[in-house]
């Protein structure tokens, strides 16, 4: 009896729940959606105001044209004329056969594309990325920007106002002004748990375009294997990578960064150490510390950390990364340093008389000093290059700092936080680490909320979207030094078979909050315009997963 009200109970609750998960939204009807999301844009801009007159574009005419200033210049043109070519492409999506002609219609003829400021080759942090857009109601349409960079989010936001009604490509008066509420947004890709072919990158590139974000962080190495091939120490890859197949050649590199650049996106490296480095350790044992046999072991060659106690090691990373530098291009150069165990470095007698000689102590607490060492001989080499180059660490370094009460690491870099407490992992809450980076004085990005490897069933978005880097107690000028964020996507689970669902459209709900208004939290209202930009994003080719049920007119493509 006891077992029945309970299995009752049971299958009650569970009814309840599921019945919850599976309930049809208001625009499940896609005739209903069309009337509230059709032409909607992801992320929402700033400003916008719509109104419901509607104009038609004919394919066959339609020229965007650019105005004799910045915008003509060989700088800017560089940027802006791939991109006017891809937004034709991506502007005109109904097939030719199935087009109905606009005669007689209200017609936006062109799109005219105005830079004011100056262009530079590579974004970064300080790129001006804002834009105005207006499609008046006769006339030529206008998007002005500042740089290229600002001209690239306007053409993004230009292609997602057009939709499709009966076969012709329609667009309504508009007048947008738009810019970013963070510098940096951005999402991490694994490429050492699995190796990610190239074309997937690129791909994820594009998606992240369509997304307004501009950080891909390449995490491209790490204790699994070492798929960067390096001129300088090519046993790194020759031992270290999976294969010989499944490497980045500096050309592969190269060519990714080029890409990117022309999306306005960033790359940045991350070759994480002193931990995480066995992969290193294949074709270079002697970067590592060797672990006494008492000693928790790492791994079956008893290698551990960084061996950071001897010069050597700070002369090769000093090499590698003078090579790194030049490839990647961008101003930052992410270091690592999360996730150090310290057990190696205790029983290794090299490592004990290199810390009594520096007055640390046998402790957490010296060992933490001795990675803020590490980390700060690292950034010193950073210093170092022709070009100005500054580093990124992993919430560890600034949290070792704390606890050796002893702030080492140049005020300058970037502290990423990622930990995050709960009953599975007991790190720091990012509301509770926020207040102390900024108030050190130091720069933050934040990931802790966005880690998009963790799956669930149903519709897990709304917590991403509902996450803030914000969301801390602090002075106006904390916040200010908290510059963006980015959402990882750790690999040890996801290869090129499932990348491209496992990030989109779930990494649109963080690039949302880094773009639009802090006021922007309500995510059903924003249901529909996310349900419109996954199914754009597959007609556009990104097979990104369904988010609950729906209808898209291009999933069969
Ligand atoms: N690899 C590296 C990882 C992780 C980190 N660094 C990680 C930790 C916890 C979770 C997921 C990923 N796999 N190098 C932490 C920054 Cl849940």
């Amino acid at each position: 009896m006891k077992l029945l009200v309970c299995c009752v109970f049971v299958v009650l609750a569970c009814q309840s729940t599921l019945a919850d998960w599976v309930r049809q939204p208001f625009w499940y009807d896609d005739a209903r959606r069309d009337k509230v999301a059709k032409g909607t844009v992801w992320p929402q801009p700033k400003s916008i105001q719509t109104s419901t007159q509607s104009l038609s574009l004919n394919p066959d005419s339609f020229s965007f044209t650019t105005t004799a200033n910045s915008a003509t210049s060989d700088a800017c043109k560089d940027v802006l004329d791939p991109a006017l070519e891809r937004y034709r492409a991506l502007l005109f999506w109904i097939p030719a056969d199935a087009r109905v002609s606009v005669s007689g219609d209200s017609v936006v003829g062109s799109l005219r594309v105005s830079i004011t400021g100056t262009c530079t080759k590579y974004p970064s942090l300080d790129s001006d990325e804002s834009y105005s857009l207006e499609v008046p109601s006769s006339g030529e349409a206008t998007l002005s920007a500042q740089t290229a960079w600002g001209a690239l989010r306007g053409l993004e936001t230009f292609s997602q106002l057009v939709y499709e009604v009966d076969g012709k490509h329609k667009l309504n008066v508009t007048t947008i002004n738009d810019e970013p509420r963070f510098p940096h947004r951005g999402v991490m890709l694994d490429t050492a748990r699995h190796f990610l072919p190239v074309p997937y990158i690129k791909q994820n590139l594009d998606a992240m375009s369509y997304n307004k974000i501009n950080v891909f962080h390449w995490h491209i190495v790490d204790d699994q294997s070492f798929p960067f091939q390096s001129k300088t120490y090519p046993d790194l890859s020759g031992k270290g990578a999976y294969t010989q197949d499944n490497v980045y050649s500096p050309e592969d590199v190269q060519s990714v960064v080029e890409y990117a650049r022309l999306r306005g996106i960033r790359v940045i490296p991350e070759f994480d150490s002193p931990g995480h480095m066995q992969s290193w350790g294949q074709g270079h044992p002697e970067l590592l510390t060797s672990c006494s046999p008492t000693s928790i072991q790492q791994d079956i060659y008893h290698l551990g950390p960084a061996n950071v106690a001897r010069n050597s090691t700070y002369d090769f990373m000093q090499r590698l990364f003078q090579e790194i530098r030049e490839v990647f291009a961008d101003d930052y150069f992410h270091l690592g340093g999360d996730e150090v165990h310290f057990q190696c470095w205790m029983s290794n007698d090299e490592i004990q008389q290199f810390m009594r000689q520096q007055g640390f102590q046998n402790t957490t607490e010296g060992f933490a000093q001795l990675e803020g060492y590490y980390i700060q001989r690292l950034i010193n080499v950073l210093n170092g290059f022709p070009t100005r180059t500054r580093g990124i660490v992993w919430q560890e370094i600034f949290d070792n700092n704390i606890l050796s009460g002893d702030f080492t690491i140049d005020l300058d870099t970037i502290i990423h936080v990622w930990q995050w407490n709960n009953s599975n992992f007991q790190g720091i809450q990012y509301w509770d680490e926020l207040p102390l980076v900024t108030a050190a004085g130091y720069k933050a990005i934040l990931s802790s909320c966005w880690y998009l490897n963790f799956i669930s069933y149903g519709r897990d978005w709304p917590e991403y979207y509902a996450c803030d880097p914000h969301n801390f107690t602090g002075t106006a000028q904390q916040k200010q030094l908290v510059i963006g964020g980015e959402a990882p996507l750790w690999a040890e689970w996801v290869d090129a078979t499932n990348v491209v669902a496992r990030l989109w459209p779930r990494a649109s709900a963080a690039a949302e909050r880094l773009w639009s208004p802090q006021t922007l939290t309500d995510a059903t209202a924003a249901s529909p315009r996310m349900e419109e930009h996954r199914c754009r994003m597959v007609r556009r080719g990104i097979r990104a997963q369904p988010q609950g049920p729906s209808y898209c007119k291009y999933e069969w493509n």
